[in-house]
């Protein structure tokens, strides 16, 4: 009998959790715990870590989970490299339901670099107006460049002190063009630095980014173990069938 654990906490989730529902498959949608009041899902969920690999493996036999999604987003990389593991350690079927990169089209200006670290060395050392657009998580290196106006936007208000002086706005996203236009050009926004999420939701700013003829510092994603990975939820739920008609 299949009971599925979606690793879940992106947009690309929330779909394959309604179509999950609605064909009736046992499943559980876990996540993170990021954020104070994650959207709903019409499954079963559970929110926070499960204890590094040994926990999601005790997880997965505890629970009886006999599929494993790796719905979790391109820079969630811990979480992606754990699911890989105790896998492999449950001998449990495991498929990830990975967004294609975005690639940059004529009229981008972007600066790519490899991580956060080449992100803030790629801001140049005049003061500017810059945008982060990464999370809260990732935004302390950028102390080491305080000349520069920060606008930073999360998806819960920052609760305590911020590492420099900057305006916040609170937003979960997705955004639109025309919003995202707007929000760089109402605060003068000369800079964007964005993480290579792909997908819809969180590419609007890329586009305004463009239409503006503003640089974007794009981050490039964290190198990921082989695994199983398909972009669309359908060849999900296919693999799910497939499985469990084979009643493997
Ligand atoms: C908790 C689930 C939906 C899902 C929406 C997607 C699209 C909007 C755009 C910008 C970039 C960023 C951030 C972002 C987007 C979607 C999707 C996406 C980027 C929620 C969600 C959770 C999170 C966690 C949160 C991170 C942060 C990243 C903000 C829910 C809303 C920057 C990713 O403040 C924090 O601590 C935020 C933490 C992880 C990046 C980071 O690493 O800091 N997402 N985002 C998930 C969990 O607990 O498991 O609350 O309902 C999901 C979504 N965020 O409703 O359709 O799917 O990508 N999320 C990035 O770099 O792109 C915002 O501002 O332009
Ligand atoms: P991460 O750094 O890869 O994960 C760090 C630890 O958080 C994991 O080892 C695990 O703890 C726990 N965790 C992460 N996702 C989980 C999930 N879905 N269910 C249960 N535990 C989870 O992850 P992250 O980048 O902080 O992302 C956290 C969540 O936000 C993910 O669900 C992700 O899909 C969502 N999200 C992230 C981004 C982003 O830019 N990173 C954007 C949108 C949404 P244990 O080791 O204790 O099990």
């Amino acid at each position: 009998m299949t009971r599925a654990l979606i690793l879940g906490g992106t947009s690309d989730a929330n779909l394959l959790a309604a179509k999950i529902a609605r064909a009736g498959v046992d499943a559980i949608y876990s996540y993170g715990g990021r954020t104070r009041a994650p959207t709903g899902q019409p499954l079963p969920t559970r929110s926070g870590g499960f204890g590094g690999v040994s926990g999601l493996a005790d997880y997965i036999r505890q629970e009886g989970i006999t599929h494993v999604i790796d719905a979790t987003h391109p820079f969630a990389a811990e979480m992606s490299r754990n699911a890989v593991a105790a896998c492999a350690d449950t001998q449990t079927p495991l498929v990830a339901l990975e967004r294609a990169p975005w690639v940059r089209v004529p009229g981008d200006r972007w600066i790519e670099v490899p991580d956060l670290a080449a992100a803030v060395v790629a801001l140049p050392e005049t003061p500017s107006r810059v945008f982060l657009a990464i999370g809260r998580q990732h935004i302390a290196p950028f102390g080491e460049k305080p000349q520069h106006a920060y606008t930073l936007r999360f998806v819960d208000p920052p609760e305590g002190a911020l590492p420099f002086k900057a305006d916040v706005i609170v937003s979960r996203g997705p955004f639109t063009f025309e919003g995202e236009v707007d929000t760089l050009r109402s605060r003068g926004i000369a800079w964007i630095v964005a993480r290579n999420s792909g997908g819809d939701g969180a590419r609007a700013k890329i586009d305004a980014s463009r239409a503006l003829g503003l640089p974007v510092i794009m981050i490039a994603r964290p190198q990921l173990p082989e695994r199983l990975r398909v972009e669309s939820v359908a060849e999900v739920l296919a693999w799910l069938g497939h499985r469990t008609c084979l009643g493997a």
